[in-house]
């Protein structure tokens, strides 16, 4: 019911997203989507790139006087690094197209089979779309998505659980806005210290690092998604939103994989009832789905993130051209990027949420949508009783 198509390179003018099928008069807030691209931008370990960019949204149709009119919105992030890239990243046939060509492919990257696949000579053609860069643009549409979800009372929050081998013990209770004012995102002040400092050494030494983001939704209601067919199930699409960002490599679901570790009677939650409250839980071991369905819990879900394959002590590659032995090529990385990656992840599950949720109670407007969320939460309590 909605759907969104984006585009742009890493050094071209900008990148930009198509978006259609939101109803008419939904409050849009714009300053919320600028303070997710912010924090996008943000935690330690972000390279040079990001002191260039201060990335900003533009609305450049579908929304007028704050509202959506029903037509498509396309918004639009500019590149200031543009600025320094326009003869290079030309759309006109020019002569500087040969500055700036990368042909040692990045192991780990896009580049080698890219450039085979698609047939190019330059391996810029495939880095410049391959790059992180376009998930600034996810972030805006995902951060859309959640000023559209906060009007059904649905708020999502992201934090690092494990950057490298450091692991952090969460305290849920610090999932607030002052969580994107500290270094890395994360609620485990004594991790959050050692993180800083393997961040720091793996930079120090031209080195790269990974981690474990965490997406936690509060507030849907039960029966988002289904488990009657394969592509409306929502932990498959909830993973496919996950794994479609750049180096992430893993994807669980509440307990995930450590629930094929222990047995049945430590993996499920028992079900109770309580006159008045309904059905409930006292445990949330299946990360708020059961059925491919929300079941009224909040939904947990984890992205594992690789390190990113652009080191400045590069790893050995081959000469696309000539084949000739040589080191991957390094314009400019981030040492650690996964505070970053958690603000993408909450964003691209803040789409996937909110498509199941309009594919459930959508309409042409927000007046009707909202009827059919509100008929539906007094048919549950109903229900329950
Ligand atoms: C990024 C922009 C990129 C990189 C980084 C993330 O900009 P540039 O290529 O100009 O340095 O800083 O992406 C990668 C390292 C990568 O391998 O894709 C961003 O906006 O997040």
């Amino acid at each position: 019911m909605i759907r969104y198509l984006e585009a742009g390179e890493s050094h071209g003018k900008g990148l930009v997203a198509i978006i259609e099928g939101l109803p008419a008069g939904i409050s849009i807030d714009i300053a919320f989507i600028n303070q997710q691209l912010a924090r996008r931008q943000g935690g330690h370990g972000r390279g040079g790139r990001m002191k260039i960019e201060k990335d900003k949204v533009e609305v450049l149709t579908g929304v007028r006087n704050g509202k959506t009119l029903g037509s498509p919105v396309t918004l639009m992030i500019h590149n200031k690094d543009w600025a320094n890239w326009e003869q290079i990243m030309a759309a006109e046939e020019g002569a500087a197209i040969d500055q700036k060509r990368v042909t040692l492919p990045r192991p780990g990257h896009a580049d080698l089979t890219g450039g085979i696949k698609y047939g190019h000579q330059d391996l810029r053609n495939i880095l410049e779309r391959a790059s992180a860069r376009e998930t600034a643009i996810r972030v805006a549409v995902g951060a859309l998505a959640q000023s559209v979800l906060r009007q059904f009372g649905v708020e999502l929050w992201s934090h690092v659980v494990s950057i490298g081998s450091v692991e952090a013990l969460p305290d849920y209770t610090k999932l607030n806005d002052a969580l994107y004012d500290t270094p890395v995102y994360c609620t485990d002040e004594e991790a959050e210290r050692d993180m800083i400092k393997i961040i720091d050494e793996a930079k120090e030494q031209g080195d790269t690092l990974g981690g474990v983001a965490e997406v936690v939704v509060l507030g849907l209601p039960l029966g988002i998604g289904t488990y009657v067919h394969y592509d409306r199930k929502l932990d498959g699409r909830l993973a496919q939103a996950v794994m479609s960002i750049q180096a992430f490599k893993g994807v669980e679901i509440g307990m995930g994989f450590q629930a094929a570790q222990v047995p049945g009677s430590q993996a499920h939650d028992e079900i109770f009832y309580e006159a008045g409250r309904g059905f409930y839980h006292k445990t949330n071991r299946c990360g708020g789905l059961e059925g491919s369905m929300t079941n009224g819990e909040p939904v947990v879900i984890r992205g594992a993130m690789k390190p990113i394959p652009t080191l400045y002590q590069p790893l050995r590659s081959a000469d696309f051209v000539t084949h000739a032995e040589g080191l991957a090529s390094v314009e400019r990385s981030d040492a650690c990027a996964v505070p970053a990656a958690a603000i993408v992840m909450q964003n691209a599950v803040a789409w996937t949420v909110l498509e199941s949720m309009l594919e459930k109670f959508g309409g042409d407007n927000w007046q009707e949508v909202k009827r059919n969320y509100d008929s539906y939460l007094d048919a549950v309590k109903a229900a329950m009783q």
